[in-house]
């Protein structure tokens, strides 16, 4: 490895806004009455009863959904191993945010402390009617909903900046502590975007130092953001809403480039109860689809993450990794001894797999990687790890 040049051009290491790890939440936020629980139930329960999977309801606000992917269902189905685990996002429940929950409307403090704990946010609005379930502000207005959440998460950043600030000028102004500059010089501008320029932390540019420093505190506004809208089972079938237009140029204006999935929580209701033969046919018939899986694998990527597979006979499992990894830290994920002993990463490109038919056919073609130290995991890489077990025994492991 060449040896680390100090200064911004060498460093190409682009540093995430947010929590680096692999245990990483996204949180259903919204205005009350809008589906988030509903959507939280469905998805627990479709999810992780089709597999049955243990321990997934963390508590009856969070659960680990398993992360839908066609490959790892074709190892699964290959090799018939005794134990599957796929990839898992968390996935947590938060209840609804009304005007003024900064200041502690309704239970307001206490959901911005549990979104707080969320590394991305699922943004939820209603476009369905239905007179029996009360819209908190009257009547159907997504883009109205969405400003108010926004402007709770921001006057909840400014409310804990104002503070922030005020503690720090008393130390560095004041008190002349040099240490506590660099700190300082980053929440001066924290505070110059979400109290004059009124924006969301995550749309300003920040230095990979700055980021560092922001992420020593959780702003609610440097959460990414997917952007959910729930129709009504009729509008989501014909694909039709008037809102959907608005919503689409709000994002553009408000968080460019930004996801919007539209989808139904009765129609994923609906679906829930129905055999598998069933849904088919009416999904089918209705020219339709679940929208679950779309909103898992980019609630999954908009973590910045993605997995390695490890498979075989025993046991086929997906293993999260955050994007960037480098084969020695990823192979630390199945165990401490695999990094510390690391010798190097067998790699097989799924792809290549599923085509040559087996582990042999794809060796024969001179598919069948050797890779170093230096080898950067791709997404859905077929891992077998060699390394140095402890007594200088070459151990192989899968
Ligand atoms: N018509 C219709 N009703 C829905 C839909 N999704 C949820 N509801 C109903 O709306 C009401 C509120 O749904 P919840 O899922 O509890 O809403 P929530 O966003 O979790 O609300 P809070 O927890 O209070 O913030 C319930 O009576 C649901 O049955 C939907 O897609 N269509
Ligand atoms: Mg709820």
């Amino acid at each position: 490895m060449p040896p680390k040049k100090k200064g911004a051009a060498s460093e190409e290491k682009v540093v995430l806004i947010g929590r680096v790890g692999t245990n990483l939440k996204v949180g259903i936020v919204g205005l009350p009455n809008v589906g988030k629980s509903t959507f939280f139930n469905v998805l627990t329960k479709s999810q992780a009863a089709a597999e049955n999977f243990p321990f997934c309801t963390i508590d009856p606000n969070e659960s680990r959904v398993p992360v839908p992917d066609e490959r790892y269902d074709f190892l699964c189905k290959y090799y018939k191993p005794l134990s599957k685990v796929p990839a898992f996002l968390n996935v947590v429940d938060i209840a609804g945010l009304v005007k003024g929950a900064h200041e502690g409307q309704g239970l307001g403090n206490a959901f911005l402390s549990h979104i707080s704990a969320c590394d991305a946010l699922f943004h939820m609005s209603r476009v369905f009617e239905d007179e029996d379930v009360t819209h908190i502000e009257g009547d159907i207005n997504p883009m109205r909903d969405m400003e108010i959440i926004f402007d709770e998460l921001r006057l909840k950043d400014e409310e804990y900046i104002g503070k922030k600030l005020e503690a720090l000028e008393k130390l560095v102004v004041r008190g002349n502590d040099k240490t506590k500059k660099g700190e300082y010089e980053v929440m001066k501008k924290v505070a110059k975007a979400v109290m004059e320029d009124k924006k969301p932390i995550r749309f300003c540019t920040w230095d990979n130092k700055e980021i560092e420093e922001l992420n020593k505190h959780l702003f609610l506004t440097a959460k990414p953001m997917i952007y959910l809208v729930n129709l009504s089972k009729k509008d989501y079938i014909r694909k039709k809403n008037k809102w959907l237009l608005k919503i689409k140029e709000w994002v553009d204006e408000h968080d460019p480039g930004s996801v919007i999935i539209p989808f139904s929580g009765a129609f994923e209701l609906d679906l829930m109860d129905m055999s598998d033969d069933e849904k088919e046919k009416y999904c089918k018939e209705n020219n339709i689809q679940s929208a679950l899986n779309k909103i898992i694998v980019t609630g999954y990527k908009n973590l910045q993450l993605m997995y390695f597979f490890t498979s075989g006979e025993d046991e086929v499992k997906a293993w999260t990794i955050q994007k960037g990894t480098k084969a020695p830290q990823a192979a630390g994920k199945i165990h401490t001894d695999f990094e510390k002993g690391f010798i190097m990463a067998e790699v097989m490109k799924f792809d290549d797999f599923k085509e040559e038919g087996s582990e042999n056919a794809v060796k024969s073609a001179g598919k069948y990687k050797q890779k170093g130290r230096d080898y950067v995991v791709e997404d859905g890489d077929i891992i077998h790890f060699k390394f140095n077990a402890g007594a200088g025994l070459t151990g192989k492991k899968k």
